[in-house]
């Protein structure tokens, strides 16, 4: 087997977090068939001093402690690859970052050799690392996680399924979903009558045509009861993609 093409590798104070659920299922196989590879790098290896101290209290005062930057960059220097190589574009999970989306997603699966995410924990990062080494600085959403691991491996997930070869046939048939700006259809299987409640007759017709139209109406109810944000995007121009699921 060659060396997987595409490698994460993950800057953390907390590497045995890892790979945890990206050790399963979906990302999880593709890890163990070598599609792609996952690393965790501990921060505090990169300490300057015998205390293996990483962070600082803040300058201009206020609570909590503040990762040094030289500490972080330090761990960043070690894990960029040789002069030569591809660089792999470097990524700080953070509740200020721009929000993440699955066009990062799959610009991200598509663009680069991988990925180096760094987990900020406590109240931050030392701004001046995160400049000079042009981290890109995303969340995941508008709510606040307690260090960055979490942020990463959803992030991980996203991408990773992406991947040439990691997804069968039918778990691409969803990715499409947040490329057209729609909410998914709802779904149904056996048995057709279940606890009183009826499978929508359109599905068992066998009528294609009509069940094409009606999960279509569907995702496009759903999404504007739901999520009036996408609903607009989807009927803005910028959209092209209006093809039926
Ligand atoms: Cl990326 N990090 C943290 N700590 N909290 C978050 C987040 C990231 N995204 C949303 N909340």
């Amino acid at each position: 087997m060659t060396a997987p093409s595409w490698r994460a590798t993950v800057l953390t104070l907390f590497p045995e977090m890892f790979p945890g659920p990206l050790g399963h299922s979906l990302a999880g196989r593709a890890l163990e068939t070598g599609r792609w590879a996952l690393e965790a790098v501990n921060i505090r290896d990169f300490a300057q001093d015998r205390h293996r101290t990483v962070d600082d209290t803040p300058f201009g005062g206020g609570a909590g402690m503040v990762l040094r930057p030289d500490v972080v960059d330090a761990a960043i220097g070690a894990v960029a690859d040789a002069h030569g190589a591809s660089p792999r574009p470097l990524v700080c999970l953070t509740p200020r970052g721009r929000p993440f989306s699955q066009a990062d997603a799959r610009r991200f699966a598509t663009e680069g050799s991988g990925l180096i995410l760094l987990c900020g924990r406590y109240e931050g990062i030392d701004q001046r690392v995160i400049e000079a080494r042009g981290a890109e600085e995303i969340s995941i959403g508008d709510y606040v996680l307690s260090g960055g691991e979490l942020a990463a491996m959803v992030l991980l997930d996203a991408v990773v399924r992406l991947l040439p070869g990691v997804m069968g046939a039918a778990e691409s048939a969803t990715e499409e979903s947040f490329s057209t700006n729609l909410l998914e259809y709802p779904h149904y299987t056996r048995p057709a009558e279940w606890q009183g409640r009826r499978v929508p007759d359109v599905l068992l017709s066998g009528h294609h045509a009509a069940i094409a139209a009606w999960r279509q109406a569907e995702a496009e109810r759903i999404t504007r009861e739901r999520r009036p944000d996408l609903w607009a995007a989807h009927r803005s121009p910028h959209c092209v993609a209006q093809a039926a699921p």
